[in-house]
Parts: C-alpha cells; structure tokens; sequence
C-alpha cells in the first residue's frame, strides 16, 4: 500500500550554505523556523506543503479540494494585463520636478508658482513598436511620459523623444500603428519599421515625411534614456490668473547631453544585451549618479504663431530653437527605482488630459484624439474604472470625489450622502475659483471633415531637419533608409519613397537611390506644397553638435587579463571615477585574473559577454602573460574591431599590439588610438573620452 503523503520529513540535510529538509520523495522543503515568516494563501491560511499537490495517495490522482494549489494556479495564469498597444516595452522610475521661478505671469498652475517647489514625479521611457519583451534598441522612437504629482491633481506630460509625429489627425494613429507593427499573416517583423507595410502606408503619407527624417536619423538610436531630449509635441496653452493664454511647447534637456549609437552597434546591442537601456538606467540610480533634465519651453501669442506659414496645431512641424528661444523653468530628477516593476512601471496609466488648472490644451487634432484614447485604453488595460486607487496613478494632494463602486473599489465612501447637491452639509463642493477652467476660446464654424490648408506643406520642415545635420549624420539618415527600403519586398513602395525624398534633398534622393541599385529615378512626388529651400538650418537639430564634451555618466570597458599592470589598472579606474563616468572589467574568465603584482582583479564580464558595443570607449590592458588567451579568442578581435568600426576611443598597452594586429586594425591606427605606458598617460585619455567618438574615421571604415 502506498505510503500516506506526511509533507516534508524530519531528514535534515545541507546543500553548501542552505539547510533544508528532505520529503519522502527526495523533494527539499524550506520550513518556517525562528522569526521567518509562515507561507500563507492569499487568504492568510497558513501553507503545510507547498511542494506537492493534494493527491489520493502517493501516486495520484489529483484532488480538486486542493484550494492553495488551485489559489495559486489560478493566481499565476491571471499574471499578465493586457500590454499596451503602443508603447508596451518601458521602464521607469521615480524623481522630483522642481521649479526654478516664479512662472505666474503665464500660468496658474500651482506648481509653477514658487522657486524651489518640489513636485514628485514618475516617468515612463518606451518604445513603440515592438512588445514587452522586445529588445531595446530597435531603431523607434522613445517615449518619455512624465506624470508629475501636483498639488492640483496629477499632470500627465505624454510626449516623445521626437519633437514632431507621422500623422496629424487621430484618426489615422490606427492605421499608422497597424502598418509598424509586425504584419498580422505572418507575426513578424518584431520591433521593427523596416518592412512593407510601414513603408507601403509611410509612403502614401506624405505629411510624415518630416517625422520619417527624425526616425531615420542616429535619435532612433539612443545611446541611453540619460542622453536624450523629451518633447511635448503638441502646442498647448498656459493659462494665468487673469485667464489669459499663452502658447506653450514643452522640452526635456538632458543634463548629460545627447547621445546616441550607430546601426551596426544596436543591431549587436539586441543581441549582447537586450536590456541596454533599463540596465544603463537601473545602474545609474542604484549607484546615486541621478540622471536630470531640464524642462525648458517656448513661449508664443497668436500673432507670433501667426508669422509662420505653417500651422501651430499641425504636430507634424516645430519652432526653430533659433527663432524661439526655450527657457529654462525647472529640473527633472530620477532618483529611486520602483520597488515593483509590475506594480508601478506596467499599471502606470498616463493621461493626456491629466492637466491642473493653468495648463490647457490647444486644437491640435492628435491632441483632441489623444484625450479621448488614454482614458480609454486604461479601461481595458487595468480592468476597470478604479485605477486611480492603484498607488502609483492616485493623486498625492487630497481629492473627493462622488464616483463609487465598481471593479476592485479600494476606497470607498462612508457615510450616507453620496451625491450633491445635498442639503445635509456633507461632502466636497465644486470651487469656481480653484477648479479648472478651460480656457474661453471664441470657436465657430461649419461641422466638417477637413484638413486645413495650413497643414500641406509636407517637405520643407524634412528637407531643415536633414540640412541642419553634420555631414556624418547625412550619411546616417540615408544608410538608415536604404537599410529600411532594403527589406521592402515591393520595389514600387522604394521607389515611392524616393520620389518623395526627391521633395527633401536631391543629394539625399540620389544617394539612396545608388545604394539601393534603382534602376530608374522616379519623378519627384506630387507635393501640396512646394519645398521651401530657404528654412535656416537649426544647430539644435543635431545630437553631434550637442554633444557633451566630456566622459561624465558615459562606460568605459577595460579588457585585463593575466599579467594586466595594476598600477595602471588602479590610476585608469581612479581616473574614470573621477571623470564622473563608469567602467566595467572583460577578462577572459568572469572568475578574474591575476594582476601583475599578484592581486585578483575581479571580473565583471566574461569576454563572451561583455563584447565592446556596451561601452562607449575601451581600455585594452592584457598582460604580456595573458594575451594568448585572448589572440585564440574571436570575441577578444570581434571587441576590438568592432570598438575600432564604432569610431570609439581605444586606450591600449604594448602587449595588446599582436591583438590590434589580429583584429585586422593595426595598421589603421589613428588619432583614437591613445597607447597607455603608464599613469601618465591616463589624463590624455580621459581628455580625449570626453569627444566620445571619433567621427573622422567613419569614412574609413563605412564608405556608403
Ligand atoms: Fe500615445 N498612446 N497616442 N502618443 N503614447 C498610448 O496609452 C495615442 C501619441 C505616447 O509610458 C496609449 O496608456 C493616440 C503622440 C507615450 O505608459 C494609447 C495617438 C505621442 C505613451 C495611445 C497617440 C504619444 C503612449 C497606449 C494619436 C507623443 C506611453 C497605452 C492621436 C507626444 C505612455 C496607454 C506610457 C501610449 C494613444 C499619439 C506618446 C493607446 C490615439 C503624438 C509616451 O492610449
């Protein structure tokens, strides 16, 4: 007869550090002893075994009565919310705005009023295209929603790290998501925009051409969430005390200047580290290096918006940083990581209409479409109309409200009156002073479906933005479509797409179309508008010309082996700690290495694992014992030719020479290459880090 189940035994044993207790089937139970607290369901009956199900025997069958096997099941399979359509791959964390001055004379917002206000913040960085558990540096772009927590209720600013969209009206957000995200017969691309579909609707979209410019440029590619601006697209307004309105853009500055990567390197990004970006920002708030932006905005009347021939509410288009000059009005600081992932970062339901009193909305038709979508899809995603009783979306000042019940209510109203007016003198009251007023606008007009005129002009803002780049970022701009139309299948949707790069720039026209071996140039695309050739360039367009000039937040990887000096080792870490910046050590074994005076130096990678595309320059210290290990190595060469087609700063000792020589880059050794012989050398080093990468050895190492 088969032994009853008794759960776990009294048979102690150890494995290395644990002790545990050993079932009658071999199985190993952690048992609650001292102050370890008891395993309970969720609700709070205490566990007896929760190795095994309750079955009829040893050896089955299974018994239904089993409620904690069946809690727990039934809890697992209810894990998952729905993702969100768009945006689903973010990572977040926690802050504090604070306001520089005194912003009274534009708006009433509350937390613009006094210097030095502290508002707790949350943001959320994404990505568009690609699922949950998509990589992060698909070439997209990133959203960076900021929900600020008011003293007037929450603030959501939704916005993205491009200062324009693809579409102008709402209507089409359906369409153009539909046609980015992988094709519905086949499941696939995942995260990408490069396939027919997106190009097939890009390409009968003209007015996305100014915000296609932006994707395919280098800020697709961020380097990190750190190194990049936030934008909140849309005009709004700000609205004062004497309900006066004034045009608003808002802007995200980052501290620590932009920064982004090339192709060839994210594409090696995905695979090395799927979780570039969250790790990047997870490692420097965990290490008390807080990123910080600053939220600068532009300011404009009606008459000023007016001097533009294009339309203040088309979000396709931007107000030159040169013609308006942004102003500085208060920081952002991310300083905590949240606790949970799930409970924060996945259930965070941002909101466009979120705004406090003094912060209004403009036409813009995306806008008015937006403000109707996130309360919406929040529904669907968190399951019901109480999300605001989810910690992270409720209001940090005090509310009261009337709204009641339904799904998951966590607070509800005591007392009898739960509607007003009342006559029993209970409960809130509306407030014609603090509330929000929107603001008066006179509006009239006959109810249609119409595009304004003032939104045709599709090019001229596309053909600024590739102008106002370096000449090194041209090139990228237009590898970038030929990489994308490459993977078109349909050869008309490339060659409509370079008729409308005819609208932009005939050199960039020509150039794409060579690398794509077009057989025929099309004609230009039938424009609405022809394309103003005058538009001044804007430096502020360029990620190269606002660059930091200095090493500070950015990782330097120093590849050690056996033998590796430590003296220059200690002087080269002293030194990029100094600097502000990070670095991690690659040995060929992640046990570490033998320094030379016989000290371990701890590994943080593998070579395998630590290849140079994680970092933004390279040390190379192998020791003359030690740089066998590596020559046999193809990680050890890939680390160096890649570092060297990445146009990265390479530090290196003699006894790397025969890898220089291995990795096929010895005899190209440029001005980025910076022999170390000894701590002396380490202060010119770190000068030349702060360039970050050496631009002038692109041509030599990608011709087209
Ligand atoms: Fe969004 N967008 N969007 N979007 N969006 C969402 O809301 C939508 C647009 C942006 O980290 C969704 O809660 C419509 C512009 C960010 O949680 C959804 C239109 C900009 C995030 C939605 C737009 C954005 C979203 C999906 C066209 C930049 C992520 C889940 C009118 C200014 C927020 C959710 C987060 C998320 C709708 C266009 C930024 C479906 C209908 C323009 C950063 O409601």
């Amino acid at each position: 007869m088969a032994k009853s189940s008794t759960g776990p035994s009294a048979k102690p044993v150890t494995i290395h550090d644990q002790k545990l207790l050993r079932g009658e089937g071999g199985e190993l139970h952690q048992i609650a002893d001292g102050d370890t607290p008891v395993l309970t369901t969720a609700q709070g009956g205490p566990v007896f075994d929760d190795q095994n199900t309750l079955k009829v025997g040893a050896r089955g069958p299974a018994l239904i009565e089993d409620f904690h096997f069946r809690e727990k099941i039934f809890h697992f399979d209810h894990e998952r919310i729905p993702e969100r359509v768009v945006h689903a791959r973010g990572y977040g964390a926690h802050g504090f705005f604070e306001t520089y001055d005194s912003l009274a004379k534009y708006t009433r917002a509350d937390l613009f009023q006094r210097a030095g206000e502290r508002t707790p913040a949350f943001v959320r960085f994404s990505t568009v295209a690609g699922s949950k558990g998509s990589f992060d540096l698909a070439r997209d772009v990133r959203g960076f929603a900021v929900k600020l927590y008011t003293q007037e209720g929450n603030w959501d600013l939704v916005g993205n790290n491009i200062p324009v969209f693809f579409i102008q009206d709402a209507i089409k957000f359906p369409d153009v998501i539909h046609a980015v995200k992988e094709e519905p017969d086949s499941a696939f691309p995942q995260a990408q925009s490069a396939h027919d579909n997106f190009w097939d609707f890009i390409t009968l979209t003209p007015e996305s051409m100014h915000m296609i410019m932006w994707v395919m440029s280098d800020r697709a590619l961020p380097r990190s969430f750190r190194f990049m601006e936030g934008f909140g697209v849309h005009t709004f307004r700000f609205v004062n005390a004497r309900n006066e309105s004034t045009f608003v853009k808002f802007h995200w500055k980052p501290k620590l200047g932009l920064q982004s990567v090339l192709w060839n390197e994210a594409v090696k990004i995905n695979g090395a580290d799927p979780d570039f970006h969250r790790r990047d920002l997870w490692a420097a708030i965990q290490s008390g290096n807080f990123p910080e932006w600053e939220l600068q905005v532009q300011l404009f009347n009606q008459e000023f918006a007016d001097r533009f021939d294009f339309d203040v509410l088309d979000p396709t288009k931007l107000i030159p940083e040169e013609l308006l000059p942004p102003i500085a009005v208060g920081r952002l600081v991310l300083d905590r990581m949240p606790d949970n992932f799930f409970a924060e970062t996945e259930q965070v339901a941002f909101m466009t209409q979120n705004v406090p009193p003094g912060i209004d909305f403009s036409n813009d038709p995306l806008l008015q479409g937006r403000n109707f979508s996130y309360l919406d899809t929040q529904l669907k995603r968190l399951g019901g109309p109480n999300f605001t009783h989810i910690p992270i979306n409720a209001p940090k000042c005090p509310f009261a409200h009337f709204q009641q019940d339904g799904h998951m209510a966590m607070r509800n109203p005591v007392g009898r009156v739960n509607y007003q007016p009342n006559s029993f003198g209970e409960g809130p009251r509306e407030s014609p002073d603090k509330g929000f007023k929107t603001f008066a606008d006179i509006e009239n007009g006959a109810k249609r479906r119409l595009r304004p005129e003032s939104f045709s002009d599709h090019y001229s803002q596309a053909r600024q933005f590739f102008m106002s780049q370096t000449k090194g970022e041209q090139r990228h701009i237009a590898a970038a479509l030929t990489f994308e139309l490459s993977k078109v299948k349909t050869p008309v949707i490339r060659e409509r797409m370079v008729s409308h790069l005819l609208n932009i720039d005939e050199g960039l026209a020509n150039r794409v179309a060579s690398m794509l071996g077009l057989k025929n140039m099309p004609k230009p695309a039938d424009a609405a508008q022809p394309t103003r050739q005058d538009l001044a360039e804007s430096a502020a367009l360029s990620i190269v010309m606002n660059g930091p000039e200095r090493f500070e937040g950015r990782k330097l990887g120093i590849l050690v082996t056996d033998g590796t000096d430590a003296k220059l080792l200690a002087a080269l870490q002293a030194a990029i700690a100094k600097a502000g910046a990070t670095f991690e050590i690659i040995a060929p074994k992640v046990g570490g290495a033998d320094a030379s005076d016989g000290s371990l130096i701890e590994a943080d990678q593998m070579i395998d694992g630590g290849p140079s595309v994680l970092y933004d320059a390279v040390a190379l210290l192998p020791g003359d014992k030690g740089i066998d290990d590596l020559l046999a190595e193809s990680t050890a060469r890939d680390f160096v030719a890649d570092a060297f087609a990445h146009c990265k700063f390479i530090g290196y000792v003699d006894a790397a020479v025969p890898l220089l020589a291995k990795a096929g880059v010895y005899d190209s050794l440029d001005e980025g290459f910076i022999p170390l012989g000894g701590p002396k050398d380490i202060d010119g080093f770190i000068a030349q880090l702060g360039k970050l990468r050496l631009w002038s050895r692109e041509p030599s190492v990608k011709a087209r």
